[in-house]
């Protein structure tokens, strides 16, 4: 059911139900909340100060004022869900007509997606382990969100996303060497998004869901019924810009889909420090409906997708959807989530893995027979092998190059920049140049010694 709308009333039944520890984003406060007048401002309740799991390693200083944390949504039960962890089939009235055309088939080839998605991403940091990329953001665990999402997009539709959509890129067909392309070092963009419908990706946290928002007008106004989607995270949430872009979309009822992957972290930053209710329910204040779905179902995510799509595609404006997931590994290789993850909350997140809740369901219908996991998995080796091979392909451009595109045409503030670093690069083939040629001191001193 979409979020439409939160009322005074709705924020006090929550504010009640956290008193009464029975709101599943408030925790009964440990001592009794003040009482508060009918017609004043409803104040939020404050947890006690507490923070999840072992201190990190460079944890804030004593000095450092503690905060309150939410509980991480470990098993929100107010989530679109239709198969559950178990690979059991969950009818729902609402969202069964939107995926009544996703049978055991259309099941495999999703199945075949999150498999080949993963084993690209275990590739991928394998490869940076090996020194072959600079870094990876790896995105274990988020499988269903991503495939469920992008598999239920039109091709005239148009993604704008975030480093980690990885498996995303995938189903819009960007190339195998591309998506490794930056994080080699080789180049300031992986590819051309107007062959797949997918800007490249945006590293400057929520700025994309700017973008997108501005791409959904321009839809509006060419006349057509194309979608955009804006794939940014829970800590993306609290970004202006995000905001920003969900009044625009609001007030110009764009055509974009906000897709928030609620993976629980930003970096080491657990999602209860952001976000004390459900993200979910940030959007209706901008007058924008949402749904909060089981991101760990690839089958709920593909039909609140489409039921979002179909919203926008008969011009009813934008929807947020939180898929709520888990990062299962660091936030990019350089990260070491040993240092603040609690073990115990990971090791329920890996029962809930994406792919193993298909795998159940389709074995439940038996349909994961051997020669589908035999076929998947080779199909999944063989487009690692091919993203293997490009990225060790991939040549370093000429340095000067990195001016290139900065402009269409030149400006000679950025020509006076392109000599200075040419002089520049210039200085190490002097000093190569002198380590090369013979020393003549050297040389002296030897032939006098002889
Ligand atoms: C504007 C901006 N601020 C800070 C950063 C540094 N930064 C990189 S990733 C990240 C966390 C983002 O978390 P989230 O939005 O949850 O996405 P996730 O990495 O979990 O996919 C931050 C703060 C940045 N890239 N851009
Ligand atoms: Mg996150």
């Amino acid at each position: 059911m979409l979020r439409q709308d939160v009322s005074r009333t709705a924020v006090r039944t929550t504010v009640e139900s956290a008193r009464a520890g029975t709101s599943p984003h408030h925790p009964a406060p440990s001592a009794p909340a003040a009482e508060v007048a009918p017609s004043a401002p409803v104040p939020e309740v404050v947890p006690p100060p507490r923070r999840a799991g072992p201190p990190a390693a460079g944890a804030p200083s004593p000095e450092a004022p503690d905060v309150a944390l939410a509980p991480m949504p470990d098993d929100a039960d107010d989530v679109v869900r239709l198969v559950s962890p178990d690979g059991v089939r969950l009818p729902s009235p609402e969202h069964d007509p939107w995926v009544a055309d996703v049978g055991d088939d259309e099941l495999v080839a999703l199945y075949e997606d999150m498999v080949v998605v993963r084993r690209l991403d275990l590739e991928a940091t394998a490869l940076q382990r090996q020194g072959e990329l600079g870094l990876w953001p790896p995105l274990l665990g988020q499988e269903a969100a991503q495939v469920g999402s992008a598999r239920a997009l039109r091709r005239d539709d148009f993604v704008f996303s975030s480093y980690r959509e990885n498996g995303v890129a995938y189903c819009r067909g960007v190339g195998l060497t591309d998506l490794v392309r930056v994080w080699r070092g080789t180049a300031a963009s992986g590819w051309d998004p107007w062959s797949v419908g997918m800007a490249t990706p945006t590293i400057i946290i929520g700025a994309q869901t700017l973008h997108a928002t501005g791409y959904a007008l321009g839809c509006v106004k060419d006349g057509v019924d194309s979608v955009a989607v804006a794939y940014f995270g829970d800590g993306a949430t609290s970004q202006g810009d995000v905001n920003e872009a969900m009044v625009f979309a609001a007030t110009f009822h764009a055509p974009v889909i906000f897709f928030c992957q609620n993976n629980q972290w930003a970096i080491s930053e657990p999602v209860g420090l952001v976000a004390v209710r459900a993200l979910a329910d940030r959007a209706p204040g901008f007058g924008i409906p949402s749904v909060r779905v089981d991101g760990n179902d690839v089958l709920a995510v593909t039909a609140v997708m489409r039921a979002a799509l179909d919203r926008a595609r008969r011009g009813e404006g934008p929807t947020f959807v939180e898929a709520v997931t888990y990062r299962r590994g660091p936030h990019t290789t350089s990260d070491d989530p040993t240092r603040y993850v609690d073990a115990a909350v990971a090791e329920r997140w890996a029962a809930k893995d994406p792919v193993l809740r298909v795998e159940r369901l389709l074995e439940a219908r038996g349909r994961l027979t051997d020669e589908l996991t035999t076929a998947v998995t080779a199909r999944a080796d063989a487009a690692a092998a091919e993203m293997r091979r490009g990225c060790l392909g991939l040549e370093a451009p000429p340095p000067l190059s990195v001016f290139d595109h900065v402009y269409t045409a030149p400006t000679s503030w950025l020509e006076r920049q392109r000599s200075q670093y040419a002089a520049y690069l210039a200085m190490f083939d002097e000093v190569h140049a002198a380590d090369d040629a013979p020393d003549a001191e050297a040389a002296e001193q030897h032939g006098g010694a002889a």
